[in-house]
């Protein structure tokens, strides 16, 4: 997840008539809509179904009205703490294989959000879609959205761009977002109870939630457009790496030939991936948090387990997220199990 503090306020920006209307729009939106308490110290605006940030509402709207989507894009989608981190690792070393000397990989140096763009951040620096505009093909991109948020022109069947998506148990999410949420917290801020946000989550309000509707969302699509849309879930690639990274390569039309299997390339990129050799990287070790950017890359590093939820939540609490749980998918083809 992003923070807000990051980007540019409208007033400091100089944008376009386009751009101008837009955020003219998004002025007289934001204050008709729902708001809920956050997790941290933003509200969560209700915005065509979903809970959003100010930005992120600011940030599907420039997308709407401003985006230029390629044929050839690649955007990894997650919900908040399924996974993005690894997954923004596994695509960008699975396009990049012929690129980079697997020994001084750029995964090496950098965190993946910093080579891997956030979507709906694009309003970063001069609030326009300029710095993604000027991406080369293919470019990987990563968006929290749901699925219904994007345009047409995105989602439709005959736009090529595809999308990765990766979704967790939400016992697992639930546990790894209170602990993210907690970082965050400023100094002599009382830290979040997790009865607080559990009931937060089981309502559905948390950032691009309901978690529930945003997995449906994507997994739908999956089904309806399996070209454009593959779902992956934490627990398989966990479980199966090997046979997931070929899987996302097949998707994306580049798989591994006869001799990349030879040298064991799928093998070197699980490794680069594993949350072993990403959490000891120095880039990923190192606390930088300050007032500015009170998010650091060790931030997104805890545990990188299946299951951790059963030293945090009740039993209590665990029963009753299955069963909205199941409640949510049922009919639907898809479980966690
Ligand atoms: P984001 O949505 O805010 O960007 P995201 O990367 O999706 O965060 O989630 C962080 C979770 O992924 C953490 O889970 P945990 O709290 O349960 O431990 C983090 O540890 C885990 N994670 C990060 N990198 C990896 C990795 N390489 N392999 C497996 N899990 C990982």
């Amino acid at each position: 997840m992003e923070n807000s503090n990051f980007f540019a306020t409208e007033k400091e920006l100089k944008l376009d008539e386009g751009y101008q209307k837009t955020y003219k729009n998004v002025d007289e939106l934001l204050p008709t809509l729902p708001r809920s308490k956050g997790w941290w110290l933003d509200q969560l605006l209700q915005y065509q179904g979903f809970w959003l940030s100010t930005y992120g509402v600011r940030g599907s709207m420039l997308i709407d009205d401003h985006f230029n989507p390629r044929p050839t894009d690649i955007i990894v989608a997650t919900s908040p703490k399924c996974g993005t981190t690894w997954l923004r690792a596994l695509v960008f070393s699975i396009i990049n294989r012929n690129s980079f000397d697997f020994s001084d990989h750029p995964l090496r140096k950098a965190n993946p959000r910093d080579l891997v763009q956030f979507l709906e951040a694009n309003i970063r620096g001069d609030g326009s879609t300029a710095s993604i505009d000027g991406l080369p093909s293919p470019r990987l991109l990563s968006t929290h959205l749901p699925y219904s948020l994007f345009p047409e022109c995105m989602t439709d069947d005959t736009s090529a761009c595809r999308f990765v998506y990766i979704c967790r148990d939400p016992k697992d999410v639930l546990v790894s977002k209170w602990h993210f949420a907690n970082k965050l917290r400023p100094k002599g801020v009382p830290p979040l109870s997790l009865e607080e946000v559990f009931d937060l989550f089981c309502k559905g309000v948390s950032h691009y939630g309901p978690f529930w509707d945003h997995v449906l969302g994507y997994w739908k699509a999956s089904l309806e457009s399996p070209k454009k849309v593959l779902c992956l879930k934490y627990e398989d690639v966990k479980k199966e790496p090997l046979g997931c990274v070929r899987k996302v390569a097949n998707f994306l039309g580049v798989p591994f030939t006869p001799e990349e299997e030879n040298k064991e390339i799928v093998e070197e990129i699980v490794k680069l991936c594993s949350f072993e050799n990403m959490s000891n990287q120095d880039v990923n070790k190192s606390d930088t948090r300050s007032q500015e950017n009170p998010i650091s890359n060790s931030d997104f590093f805890r545990k990188g387990e299946v299951g951790d939820w059963v030293n945090h939540l009740s039993p209590q609490m665990s029963e009753i997220l299955d069963q909205i749980t199941e409640q949510k998918f049922q009919g639907t083809g898809f479980s966690f199990h």
